[in-house]
């Protein structure tokens, strides 16, 4: 059985008190490989680490950090197959999208990173021939970068790459549901030349490795993704600690849907942005709101497509469309949501069930993608994240109605936009209260845009330059010149 390690100081290195925690192939059910058991000692050692290598780092020309960082961006791209396949296995998405979305992010993650940090530039204040000002920015120190399990190597090197192209050093904790593609990215790191220090990964439990990360007088700055409860909890613990924080939280995002919209093209993407990646994308619009005029056009057609070409099954097929959800008590907190629906009323137009596969996979993790209609939109299933393949669909009557719906929820990370008019998408787009206005379009994502949300989807933005001045410090000299 496979036991992967940390990665500490540069080296591949075992969990101190040598206890492992077991890791399962959601497609299967089965243990497939072990991971560290990490505890405070291991988190000491790598901040440690890599307290000792931000002098450095720091003071490294940013050309050479940008150099070694295309290095793992190529590598990245050479092991494709190899990170996508792990990828698989370890989240039981579809093998498919690892392979066209997760890896290649990844590495346009570190792409984009090390050219961005070439042009990261700062400003200068002249004050009238009487003094000078400029602006400084330098790397805070150890970043602490904690990321979730749905999109596992591509939202772990999100945080990472800015952090350590802006000359920060970084003590990152993959997911313990999904660490495998972020253990595979030790070995090329390794392989880039990396210097030691300047990453480190410990593997293990939230509530130990994680907690450590947090609370470490030395991690002056924390990037985490993850569920709201858990973002709440490090932010209880780091605010009085004055760290830097950005929390990049949960999401129960709309997706309006006007009668004047391209309808095909609005069917098309609602499949993608309903189900991919089994509805475990915080980005996914899990609330559908369709005007009135074309709901039972498009309710009709939504479910005869979901239920004939989203085909659930083994991950590694490539004619899979919906794979495994991420675990067992995940697949168990989504079917108690699905109850849930219908104790409020809800009528399960398809899904609705747990679906299981035979041989092989008849252990595995399986949720028929699951479309639920004629809830009150101030219900439970309407108000909080489900994060699976699940959505409700409901009718609208004006722009009014529906905006006051969009924005009825504790959420605020991104929102879906479906009409022809010019004007109305603007006028709709800029009354939505949310981080991210897709208009018809979805996941369309320029990486020098600002990303996050508000309310209870986060604080602080990640992406494009923004990323560069969270994990850069601002310092304004100001000369007399007489
Ligand atoms: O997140 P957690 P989980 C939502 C989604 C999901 C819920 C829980 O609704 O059902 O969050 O998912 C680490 N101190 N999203 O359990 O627990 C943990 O080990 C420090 C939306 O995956 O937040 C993991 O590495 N770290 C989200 C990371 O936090 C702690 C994507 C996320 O775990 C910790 C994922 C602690 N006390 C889930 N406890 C998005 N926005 O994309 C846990 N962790």
């Amino acid at each position: 059985m496979q036991k992967i390690k940390n990665y500490i100081n540069g080296a591949l290195v075992d969990p101190k008190a040598g206890l492992y925690i077991d890791n399962y192939n959601p497609a299967n059910g089965k243990v497939y490989s072990l991971i560290p058991d990490s505890d405070t000692d291991d988190v000491q050692m790598a901040v440690g680490a890599a307290k000792a290598a931000f002098s450095t780092w720091a003071a490294t020309p940013k050309e050479k950090r940008a150099r070694i960082m295309l290095k793992i961006s190529d590598l990245i791209e050479k092991n494709l197959d190899r990170l996508a396949l792990a990828e698989s296995i370890d989240n039981g998405k579809p093998l498919s999208l690892a392979k066209t979305v997760d890896i290649p992010r990844a590495a346009a993650n570190f792409h984009f990173y090390a050219t961005g940090i070439l042009h990261f530039s700062s400003e200068a204040h002249s004050m009238e021939g009487s003094a000078i000002n400029y602006t400084l920015r330098d790397a805070v120190g150890v970043a602490g970068c904690i990321s979730p399990w749905n999109l596992p190597l591509y939202l772990f090197t999100w945080k990472i790459a800015p952090a350590i192209a802006a000359g920060c050093t970084v003590v990152a904790k993959p997911s313990e549901i999904t660490p495998m593609t972020a253990f595979l990215l030790s070995e090329i790191c390794i392989e880039a030349g990396l210097p030691a220090g300047v990453l480190n990964i410990v593997h293990g439990y939230g509530h130990k490795v994680g907690a450590a990360i947090t609370v470490h007088p030395d991690v002056p700055l924390i990037s985490f993704t993850g569920g709201t409860k858990t973002g709440a909890e490090i932010a209880r613990v780091a605010a009085p600690m004055f760290k830097k924080l950005s929390l990049e939280l949960g999401g129960k995002n709309p997706n309006i849907i006007f009668a004047d919209c391209d309808f095909e093209k609005a069917v098309k993407t609602t499949l993608q942005s309903s189900f991919a990646n089994q509805g475990q994308i915080c980005l996914c619009g899990s609330r559908i709101y369709i005007e009135r005029s074309i709901y039972e056009k498009f309710k009709t057609e939504f479910a005869e497509r979901t239920k004939k070409l989203l085909t659930v099954g083994n991950p590694l097929d490539e004619k899979t469309k919906i794979g495994a959800v991420v675990s067992k008590s995940h697949m168990e907190k989504i079917l108690s949501c699905i109850e849930t629906a219908k104790q409020e009323g809800g009528k399960i137009l398809c899904g609705g069930n747990q679906v299981k596969l035979e041989g092989d996979f008849k252990d595995g993790y399986y949720i028929a993608p699951t479309i639920i209609e004629g809830l009150p939109n101030d219900c439970k299933t309407n108000k909080e994240e489900i994060f699976g393949p699940v959505v409700t669909i409901m009718p609208f009557d004006s722009e009014q109605e529906v905006l006051q719906y969009a924005n009825s929820t504790n959420y605020g990370l991104a929102s879906i936009v479906w009409t022809e008019n010019l004007t109305k998408a603007h006028r709709v787009a800029e009354k939505i209260h949310a981080g991210i206005v897709w208009i018809n379009c979805w996941l369309l994502r320029d990486l020098r845009t600002p990303f996050g949300g508000v309310k209870g989807s986060g604080v602080g933005r990640e992406g494009g330059f923004e990323a560069f001045q969270f994990f850069t410090e601002p310092k304004n000299v100001c000369i007399k010149l007489n």
